[in-house]
């Protein structure tokens, strides 16, 4: 088989990649290695910055999102049983989309379906090979057989274990990592939402955050230590813990309900450098992690298809210069989400061993963005989503 850009993972990050080309007029195979089931089953982002909700309405998959998502002019941090908001809207005039990134990938693999993509699930053993040639191929296993795809170039969309990234030389890259030293156990429930945008709340026993996907659908976080499984979780723990760090008002009003869904997820920070090899471009998790805390990882994800789409969309006009600064320029966006990311994450939880002092910086932090339009201007520039 031959295709244009083969595309090696089919999450978010692929299945976008892949249609904004097949709009363009590039071919593109796409090579996943879980069943579809499998892929739609994980529950993860929930909020999509306003660059997201063009990227994708741009490819033609933005109206259901449109229809069944909740737009967000603001946020609400809380501290010491007290919350504030922060008004995107009123402050950097723009606002933010909730809606499922499950959501965001069932419309993406609709559309490709609609539009006769190749998308290979239960692809097994993929290896990219040629990357330092202008001959790059791709095999994978299936159905007993070893399969080659030719192609020009190999988009690494494999999330943070995929293989692409292990592709480019050990004394060419170069990865950056800090490792959280605690977690996020999340519910998904078939409650109302305690409230009609989000809460991140700051506590002594730990973070927490009220989300949702739906009028009916409530997604909920404790800051969890890493050595906890979710077995030791009850639903009536996570409740009782959940309403003790979010302020009264809001664990008053609390609806419970049982949880739907129970997961435990590891927070780190992490970046690789360079994201273009050869013929090999890395995308999303396959380049880049952050702590949820800010809801940038698919962000960023969508952030990386905009830069490597118009590059190959040039590159096929005669015009190299995007493939050429696609590294540079996805991670001059990426380093400035990880600062974002970081900084809120440890703004808003609770560290081992952390000092009174170190308490109380968290809590003058929170006091000046609550009392500080200036302040509330950074985090509010942050959240909506950086330009392209
Ligand atoms: P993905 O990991 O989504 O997709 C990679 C795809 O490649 C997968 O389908 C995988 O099966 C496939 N793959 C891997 N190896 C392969 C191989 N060898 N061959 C073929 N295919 C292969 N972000 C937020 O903004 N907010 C959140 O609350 C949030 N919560 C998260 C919770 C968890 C548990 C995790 C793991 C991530 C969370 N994220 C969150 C980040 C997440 O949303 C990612 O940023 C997003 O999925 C990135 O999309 P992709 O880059 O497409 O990677
Ligand atoms: C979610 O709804 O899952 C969510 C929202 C905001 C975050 C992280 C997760 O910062």
């Amino acid at each position: 088989m031959r295709t244009q850009v083969c595309i090696i993972g089919g999450g978010p990050s692929g299945l976008l990649l892949s249609q904004l080309l097949h709009n363009a007029g590039i071919d593109t195979v796409v090579l996943e290695r879980q069943t579809r089931d499998y892929v739609l089953s994980r529950i993860r982002a929930g909020v999509l910055e306003w660059g997201s909700v063009e990227m994708l309405r741009k490819a033609g998959v933005g109206a259901r999102m449109d229809k069944e998502g909740f737009v967000h002019g603001g946020t609400y941090l809380a501290a010491r049983n007290r919350g504030f908001r922060v008004a995107f809207d009123e402050l950097v005039g723009k606002q933010v989309m909730v809606y499922g990134q499950t959501e965001v990938t069932r419309d993406l693999y609709a559309a490709r379906d609609k539009a006769g993509g190749v998308v290979i699930h239960e692809a097994a053993g993929v290896k990219p090979h040629g990357l330092e040639t202008d001959k790059p191929y791709v095999t994978y296993l299936k159905d007993g057989k070893v399969h080659r795809i030719d192609c020009d170039f190999v988009a690494g969309c494999d999330g943070f274990h995929g293989p692409c990234r292990k592709e480019i030389p050990a004394d060419v890259l170069r990865e950056y990592e800090r490792v959280y030293p605690f977690g996020w156990l999340g519910i998904l429930s078939e409650t109302p939402p305690v409230s009609h945008e989000l809460i991140y709340a700051n506590h002594e026993r730990g973070f927490a955050l009220c989300s949702m996907r739906n009028a009916n659908l409530s997604r909920y976080y404790v800051q969890c230590p890493l050595t906890d499984s979710v077995d030791q979780w009850s639903d009536q723990a996570f409740w009782d813990e959940l309403r003790r760090r979010i302020p009264a008002d809001a664990a008053e009003s609390l609806v419970t309900g049982p949880s739907i869904e129970k997961s435990i997820a590891p927070l780190r920070s992490f970046v690789a450098e360079p994201m273009r090899w050869g013929r090999l471009f890395l995308v999303g998790d396959a380049a880049h992690i952050v702590p949820p805390t800010g809801a940038k990882g698919l962000n960023l994800a969508i952030g990386d298809v905009h830069y490597l789409h118009e590059g190959l969309i040039q590159y096929y006009q005669g015009d190299n210069e995007g493939v050429q600064k696609y590294s540079e320029r996805a991670l001059a966006r990426v380093w400035k989400s990880e600062r974002f990311s970081w900084s809120l994450t440890t703004m808003l939880h609770r560290f081992p061993n952390q000092s009174a002092f170190e308490q109380r910086m968290q809590e003058a932090e929170l006091d000046y963005l609550e009392t500080s339009a200036a302040a509330q201007r950074v985090m509010a520039e942050n959240y909506v989503g950086l330009p392209y």
